[in-house]
């Protein structure tokens, strides 16, 4: 049977007082889809994820945050290291973080040059304005680099996940190294206090990359874990906004803050005191480039 979605033909006419009345006509089997039994559903997509769950419980790479700056650092590992298992765990069910909007709540989304060759690497049309280009909606430059990273074949998403602390382990040179993530669904972690202890799972990686932003209801999770490790002194705690000074120093300032440990994005200027730039993203996708490149380095390393 082959399977068309065309206009649905009406297998039956009504006719109300003597008139064909096209309102409720009786589409019934005017579509027909291959038939299929739930458990096939639901087998279809536990195997699946659960697959992921094994394969990944040791990975490369892990990206906490599937924000602008997580998402790029994403896209630019995954296009130049195939061979990496790179992880993804986002805390939000949607993927995205703050770029699926300008500023206050205004769609359209403002990159610097030279960031604007990204867009054109990935694929995403805007206008230039000169010194800065304006995609004409957030939605398209997240939702275009969310599939493009979706495609590689060595990225897995974790989305509705969270991860709610750190693996650290100490080397032979006595020095601590963070060494993976302690997982939950975000509902679960969300929830510690209204039930008695609901244990996390795990994922050890060599290269643990952080990009949880600055907002949200986790946002800077791995600055403020450090520091409640005794990994940090303390928060640098992000200053006013300053997009010419904040833009270079969030790229330049992007690295490997605690062996094993590299920070990216709005996380950054928590940790580091970093000025913030408000509704501009040059600085997040050339802060995850360069989160992608400092990965690169510690396993080549
Ligand atoms: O978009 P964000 O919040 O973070 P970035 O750094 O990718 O981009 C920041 C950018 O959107 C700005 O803030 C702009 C440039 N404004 C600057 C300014 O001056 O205000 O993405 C972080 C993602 C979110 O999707 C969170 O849900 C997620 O990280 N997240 C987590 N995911 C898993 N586990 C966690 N513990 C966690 N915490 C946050």
């Amino acid at each position: 049977m082959s399977l068309t979605m065309e206009e649905p033909v009406a297998t039956k006419t009504i006719h109300i007082n003597g008139k064909k009345n096209p309102a409720v006509e009786d589409y019934t089997g005017a579509y027909r889809f291959a038939p299929i039994q739930e458990a096939e559903v639901s087998r279809a997509m536990i195997k699946r994820y659960f697959t992921n769950m094994m394969d990944r419980a040791v990975s490369d790479v892990v990206i906490v945050g599937a924000g602008s700056a997580g998402l790029s650092c994403a896209y630019s590992l995954a296009s130049r290291q195939p061979d990496l298992k790179i992880t993804i765990i986002e805390a939000n069910v949607a993927p995205g973080g703050g770029a699926w909007l300008g500023g206050q709540l205004m769609s359209s989304m403002v990159i610097r040059k030279p960031a604007d060759a990204f867009l054109r690497e990935i694929g995403v049309p805007y206008e230039d304005e000169g010194n800065f280009v304006v995609v004409k909606h957030a939605a398209l430059f997240t939702s275009t680099l969310l599939s493009r990273v979706l495609a590689f074949p060595n990225v897995v998403l974790f989305n509705a996940t969270a991860v709610e602390d750190l693996i650290t382990t100490t080397d032979y040179e006595g020095t601590q190294r963070v060494a993976g993530v302690v997982t939950n669904w975000t509902l679960v972690a969300l929830n510690h206090d209204t039930q008695s202890c609901m244990d996390p799972n795990t994922i050890t990686a060599p290269v643990v990359i952080t990009a949880t932003g600055h907002d949200g209801p986790m946002g800077a999770f791995s600055a403020k874990r450090l520091v409640s490790m005794g990994l940090s002194k303390e928060l640098g705690n992000m200053r006013g906004l300053d997009m010419n000074v904040s833009e270079p120093a969030i790229v330049n300032r992007t690295r490997e803050v605690v062996p094993g440990l590299v920070m990216a994005g709005m996380e950054l200027a928590e940790q580091d005191g970093s000025n913030r730039m408000g509704p501009t993203f040059g600085g997040m996708i050339g802060s995850g480039i360069k989160a992608a490149h400092e990965a690169i380095r510690i396993i080549q390393s």
